[in-house]
């Protein structure tokens, strides 16, 4: 078979009607699940010489801090079992990261009480905004592990964040910086016609007009 019809046969997304009561009452509107893991990105995937990789702290924090990958393997681990949902229309259940708790990961940093928002830069050339409050829920994390496995290369090596109660852009993949604001500010794809809150139950698409995405676009993507 032709290469990308076996991809596109591959990619079938679950039909609706396959769906049991609890997992359709789980799927936000206008979603569509998966179970394959497709692979979003703008630009190339970076990759790392971990010597010389870190992560800063920066903005309304008492002290700058940069840390080292070794700095963060010493924290407290936690894993997380939960859903995800991509603006492009699909949704992926049971989602099991590895990583530490945004909440303990901050609650030294002296935060300044002023700072109401986050920026997470990344690689290449990406960001995205998010409120404290949101961050500081059960399920939010700095992760470098997922379903059992390091991060690969594709899907954020070797530090990405996982807010999965907002769409997927939301969590950044290859993590570089964390600025803490006083004042919001909008990302990328926040800057880019996507909705600030990005609330999936909420269908928080778009900050203005829908944008021209066809349903099925993400079905043409690179996944693993
Ligand atoms: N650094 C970086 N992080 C990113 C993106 C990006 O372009 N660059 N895309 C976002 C989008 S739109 C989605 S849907 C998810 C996809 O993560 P995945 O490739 O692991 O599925 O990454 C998010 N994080
Ligand atoms: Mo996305």
């Amino acid at each position: 078979m032709h290469k990308k019809a076996e991809r596109l046969k591959k990619m079938k997304p679950v039909a609706v009607g396959n769906l049991t009561e609890e997992q359709q009452a789980k799927l936000p509107p206008g979603q569509t699940l998966t179970e394959k893991f497709p692979i979003l990105h703008e630009g190339d995937v970076p990759h790392y010489d971990m010597s010389e990789w870190t992560l800063k702290i920066f903005g309304e924090v008492e002290e700058e801090r940069t840390f080292t990958y070794e700095d963060l393997m010493a924290m407290p681990t936690v894993t997380v079992n939960t859903d995800i949902h991509c603006v492009t229309r699909w949704s992926k259940f049971d989602t099991v990261w590895e990583g530490i708790l945004f909440r303990d990961f901050i609650a030294g940093l002296g935060i300044k009480p002023d700072a109401k928002y986050v920026m997470f830069h990344a690689d290449p050339d990406y960001d995205t905004n998010v409120p404290i409050e949101d961050l500081l829920k059960d399920d939010v994390l700095l992760a470098y592990r997922f379903n059992g496995e390091p991060l690969t290369d594709k899907h954020g090596w070797p530090l990405r964040t996982v807010v999965p109660h907002r769409y997927f852009w939301k969590s950044a993949k290859w993590l570089r910086g964390i600025e803490f604001m006083k004042e919001d500010r909008p990302g990328f794809w926040e800057r880019n016609g996507f909705h600030n809150e990005a609330d999936p139950f909420k269908e928080e698409r778009f900050s203005g007009e829908a944008l021209d995405i066809p349903e099925d676009e993400w079905t043409r993507k690179e996944f693993d």
